[in-house]
């Protein structure tokens, strides 16, 4: 049995990992990948997911581009991995699948209307709230939302706000307001999962194209980590856990809560408000990872990659 997904991100060399794993698990069936603005601008984060689809090796995954800036904010440029990248503009030796017609929005909803589809991200939300604004019924038709952003914690971008929701807060309001089933990876709960050097040994043995490309972008991460005053002691691999446990929820722990995303604060602009003990008294809306079983994420990692180079 596998389950129908769509990745909606914004690649970035941890995204395209994402793509990979979702392109690959056993237990997915890959059907769609949507771009938006968000770490690199819009054309770039579609040219590199459809860089990283032709890699793959996969055949028939539409890739879309889409939203070209936030709903209301003004867009946030990313100060890292923006020009040194394993997908940079200037490699000749990356091929490219052509890109799908549809607005990112579009292909979201016409995938979502064929039912029991997962929408994963690893970017900001404004494609999918553009979705659900445009058809309020795909809220009915979406059956989870798996999505890596925000943190009960310290922010990652500013001392309060995680970068994916500070991209666009007012869409993750919407999509955290829709009423569909989330699951939430914040950037803390994810921390306990690292690219260590025996992940990254373990991907280069894959061999091949595939695994070659893939611990190539493992050490481009590793190469942009700084550690920070509570830890982790690796960078996080972040992005692929978000398929992951789309594919096997059992790698998380997860906690059921409310998540508010903050509109309104002078300081605290795109937190995530997560409300772990119900003091608002409010009804849960999201399960909440809290923390990840690294052992059997990396084997899950490296086996789906390891089904791409076969
Ligand atoms: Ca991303």
């Amino acid at each position: 049995m596998t389950s129908p997904i769509l990745h909606d991100c914004d690649p970035g060399n941890d995204d395209a990992l994402a793509i990979l794993v979702a392109a690959g698990h056993a237990g997915l069936d890959l059907r769609a990948v949507t771009t938006g603005a968000g770490h690199l601008a819009w054309e770039r984060t579609a040219r590199n997911a459809a860089i990283t689809v032709a890699r793959s090796g996969r055949r028939g995954i539409p890739v879309a581009a889409g939203a070209q800036a936030p709903l209301v904010r003004e867009r946030l440029i990313a100060g890292v991995l923006d020009l040194e990248s394993a997908l940079d503009p200037n490699r000749p030796d990356l091929e490219a699948v052509g890109l799908d017609r549809r607005h990112s929005a579009e292909l979201i909803a016409e995938t979502a209307r064929k039912g029991a589809t997962t929408i994963v991200t690893t970017g900001p939300l404004t494609n999918l709230a553009m979705a659900l604004r445009r058809e309020p019924e795909l809220s009915d038709q979406i059956q989870r939302i798996v999505t890596l952003g925000g943190a009960w914690g310290l922010g990652n971008k500013t001392a309060a706000a995680e970068w994916n929701i500070l991209c666009d807060p007012e869409a993750a309001a919407i999509v955290f307001g829709a009423g569909i089933p989330v699951t939430l990876i914040p950037v803390d709960g994810a921390a306990n999962a690292g690219i260590t050097p025996s992940l990254i040994t373990s991907t280069e043995a894959i061999g091949g194209p595939v695994g070659s490309f893939a611990a190539e972008l493992l050490r481009s991460l590793v190469s942009t980590f700084q550690p920070g005053l509570f830890g982790p002691d690796h960078m996080p691999l972040n992005d692929p856990v978000a398929p992951l446990v789309a594919a096997d929820p059992t790698l998380a722990r997860l906690v059921p809560a409310r998540v508010d995303v903050e509109l309104a604060g002078k300081f605290t602009y795109g937190r995530t408000v997560i409300d772990f003990a119900g003091r608002a008294g409010r009804p849960p809306n999201a399960d909440v990872v809290i923390g990840l079983d690294e052992e059997r994420v990396h084997r899950a990692f490296v086996d789906a990659i390891a089904r791409l180079a076969n």
